[in-house]
């Protein structure tokens, strides 16, 4: 794993050194939008229209940022609109990588690359950042619209529905406040809270994190005996952003990232809100364990260093959901 600065790779694993053995995540650097017309977003410069064929999607089926996009793209009737390739599990030394050897890994499909960092020089030869996933790639302009999933998901859930006619909308104008706040939440103790004690390299920072975590999974449990959803009676992009990390956790972050205070099936209400939200049609077609349970473990030797996959507990995310009358 590491890091590409000015266009050239450097292996390394994350500096946790200047902060207190604390993971500090940095920023995504392409910030473009796609919009109906072409017109500029929020962030970033104009020119990308929405356009049938037009746009491809880079993941790892193990990721829970990329994850999110591809749920978006299945519920927003994209699947046929937007090609995605999806990199091997393993992420070592190389970072991610083109490699076929394991099942769902498909390669590189547009430019036959080795490595996912080649589609960041080839969108700029003198990049500088981390190689992550997902990328959201213009075939057009030949560059990259955005590597940022929060806003990926924004443009997949309208850019496109006036050539989709889906117009399923998980951001809608009169929740998006309690959203807005929802994911705040999430986000920094859930989402991105699993990988503060999992990637922690000092006691103190591990303890930092999973307090704010079961915390929060306690605040959500809380929410989802009130109502079906985490917004209310809707579902929302605040539901799918914590899917991702939901179906992950007993497998992975209980495990390997030691959120060890309880599994997702001990919370009554968000383990029947997991297995609802998997079941919606479109939805598990996006769930790869296999390729989570072992991009996990086998990628971070910092953590495992001998490497070895755990058989991991068997969770039947198939089972009635039972949420219908909350
Ligand atoms: N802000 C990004 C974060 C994506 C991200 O961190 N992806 C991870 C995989 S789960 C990655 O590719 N990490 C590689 C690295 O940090 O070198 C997003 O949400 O799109």
């Amino acid at each position: 794993m590491g890091y590409l600065q000015d266009g050239t790779w450097n292996d390394g694993w994350y500096d946790t050194k200047s902060s207190g053995g604390r993971f500090e995540r940095t920023t995504a650097g392409f910030r473009n939008w796609i919009t109906p017309d072409g017109a500029a977003g929020p962030s970033g410069v104009g020119g990308f229209e929405a356009e049938a064929g037009r746009y491809h999607l880079y993941v790892s089926h193990a990721c829970p940022w990329a994850h999110r996009t591809l749920v978006f793209r299945a519920l927003k009737g994209l699947n046929g609109l937007i090609s995605v390739s999806a990199v091997h599990p393993d992420m070592l030394s190389d970072g991610w990588t083109f490699s076929r050897d394991f099942e769902g890994a498909t390669g590189d499909d547009l430019f036959g690359f080795d490595y996912l960092r080649e589609v960041y020089t080839k969108a700029d030869p003198e990049v500088s950042g981390r190689v992550t996933v997902p990328i959201l790639w213009d075939k057009k302009r030949n560059t990259i619209v955005s590597n940022e999933s929060a806003e990926i998901i924004r443009m997949f859930n309208s850019a496109f529905d006036h050539i989709t006619g889906n117009t399923l909308d998980f951001y809608p104008d009169a929740l998006r406040p309690r959203i807005d706040e929802i994911n705040a939440r999430v986000y920094s103790t859930i989402n991105n809270g699993v990988y503060l004690a999992g990637f922690a390299t000092s006691q103190s920072a591990y303890n930092e994190a999973i307090a704010p975590l079961f915390e929060s999974l306690d605040w959500i449990d809380g929410l989802l005996g009130q109502s079906r959803y985490v917004a209310g009676d809707h579902i929302t992009e605040a539901d799918w952003r914590l899917f991702t990390t939901l179906i992950r956790f007993d497998k992975v972050y209980h495990g390997h990232f030691k959120c060890n205070l309880k599994r997702i099936v001990d919370y009554p209400n968000i383990w029947g809100y997991l297995r609802e939200l998997y079941q919606v049609e479109g939805v598990k077609e996006t769930v790869h364990i296999e390729h989570f349970v072992r991009h996990y473990h086998y990628s971070h030797d910092t953590i495992n260093p001998n490497r070895i996959v755990p058989i991991t507990p068997h969770i039947d995310f198939d089972a009635p959901h039972g949420r219908g009358n909350i």
